[in-house]
């Protein structure tokens, strides 16, 4: 959080400038004199002092040269004063105070400080929340850069001097900041080869040699952005807070795709697996039960004389009752097993880790709550049918093709049954 020492020895000041600096969630520290001042430095993380120019133990210029003498020389310093006097000014601003408000304009010409401070400390919240990786080859550089976000609290930061050490560390950073100059492989293709693998990654290529060329190269293999050497602190955040609108923006659509992904998957009446990705997952789950020698075993159920259903209580309350056996489903499985709708009223659940004998007693579960469901229509009750099987040497298509003539079998031998 921003904070503010307030040093003066007025109380009616103190209040008007505390109100203003905690409604903008800044920290607001006060110190009546100079030795207070101190000690309160001393105790805490300042980022802005405002001061008057009256103290008990001494005068405002004074507190100003002590301060630019001591470890605190690099905070800046904004004077309020009611002596509005030129000569003043211009010895404060020679001290080399950012600025000197007359108490009787404090609000407005406060509130620009204000709004910058509160975009700052949105801009390193979203930078302490980003994951950071810098490569450069040169640990002078490194050491630069690392000032630079340390002096800012930013830490979540991982360096490296070799771009293999990079590439080869398996980590995915929101935020990559990439000299061009590289030994042994080009920056091009470091930039190039992050960006394959971070489609929403921010990257940004750190060039000592600003021509035209090097800028479009580094643009055109892919990064965001560049930002030249020696490295200037203020347009350094300033080019990474531009930025940061992209990498917002990125994340977003990072977000939505994952979503459309998610929603290419599933059914839309019933949000489980639509039949493709049911079926693809089953690929998937004989490969690694094969390969790790580990059970699987599937249940495929169908509804018992759905079309009487239909045409009974009309295709709404057909729909419903998909819909609540589904949920029905989600009720009683892990969340480990798999859950899909396989055809209009056919449903295929992969059971990973499962046995046999496991996978009928889920099964047999299933058909007697199914049975159980009640329907906005009163006197619908519907059961299902269904087959429980597990892997073998089997291949997708014959362990569908095996579960779906014992599901057969139990529809021919009277339905509301389950066969394995
Ligand atoms: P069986 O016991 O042999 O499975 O008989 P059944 O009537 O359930 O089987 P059939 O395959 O003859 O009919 C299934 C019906 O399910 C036909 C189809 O119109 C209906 N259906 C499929 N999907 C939906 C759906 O999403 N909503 C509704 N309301 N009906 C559906
Ligand atoms: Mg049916």
């Amino acid at each position: 959080m921003f904070s503010v020492l307030h040093v003066d020895s007025n109380s009616f000041y103190t209040e008007i400038v505390k109100d203003l600096i905690a409604k903008n969630s800044i920290q607001y520290l006060t110190a009546r004199n100079i030795k207070e001042a101190f000690q309160t430095l001393e105790n805490n993380k300042v980022d802005l002092i405002i001061t008057g120019l009256e103290f008990t133990d001494g005068t405002g210029d004074a507190f100003i040269l002590s301060l630019y003498k001591s470890d605190y020389k690099k905070i800046p310093i904004i004077v309020l004063s009611s002596r509005d006097d030129l000569s003043i000014k211009t010895t404060l601003f020679e001290l080399g105070v950012i600025d000197f408000i007359p108490k009787s304009l404090f609000i407005e010409r406060f509130i620009p400080y204000l709004n910058n401070i509160t975009l700052l400390d949105s801009f390193h919240k979203t930078l302490q929340n980003i994951s950071i990786a810098v490569l450069d080859d040169n640990e002078l550089q490194i050491r630069v850069i690392k000032d630079i976000f340390e002096s800012y609290q930013i830490k979540n930061v991982d360096y490296y001097l070799h771009p293999h050490e990079l590439l080869s560390s398996n980590k995915q950073y929101g935020l990559y900041l990439i000299d061009f100059i590289l030994p042994n492989i080009s920056g091009e293709r470091v930039i190039w080869e992050i960006r394959s693998e971070n489609k929403y990654a921010l990257i940004i290529g750190i060039s000592s040699i600003d021509n035209e060329k090097i800028i479009s190269q580094i643009l055109m293999s892919g990064a965001d952005d560049y930002i030249s050497k020696p490295i200037n602190k203020d347009i350094f955040f300033a080019r990474l807070n531009a930025n940061l609108r992209t990498y917002r923006l990125l994340q977003k659509l990072k977000q939505k795709n994952l979503e459309l992904e998610e929603m290419a998957k599933l059914d839309s009446l019933t949000r489980l697996y639509n039949h493709r990705y049911i079926y693809e997952r089953l690929e998937e789950e004989i490969q690694r039960a094969k390969r790790y020698k580990h059970d699987l075993s599937i249940i495929m159920f169908d509804i018992d004389n759905f079309k009487q259903v239909n045409d009974i209580y009309g295709h709404p309350t057909g729909d419903e009752v998909i819909v609540k056996v589904s949920s029905t489903l989600k009720n009683i499985c892990r969340s480990t097993d798999i859950l899909g709708r396989y055809g209009g009223e056919e449903f295929l659940i992969l059971l990973p880790e499962t046995g046999l004998a496991d996978g009928i007693k889920l099964a047999e579960r299933l058909r007697t709550q199914i049975a159980d469901l009640t329907y906005s229509q009163e006197s619908l009750k519907v059961t299902i049918s269904g087959g429980v099987a597990t892997l073998g040497n089997q291949g997708a298509l014959e362990l569908v093709k095996k579960v779906d003539n014992l599901l057969y079998e139990a529809k021919n031998s009277g339905r509301n049954k389950i066969v394995y």
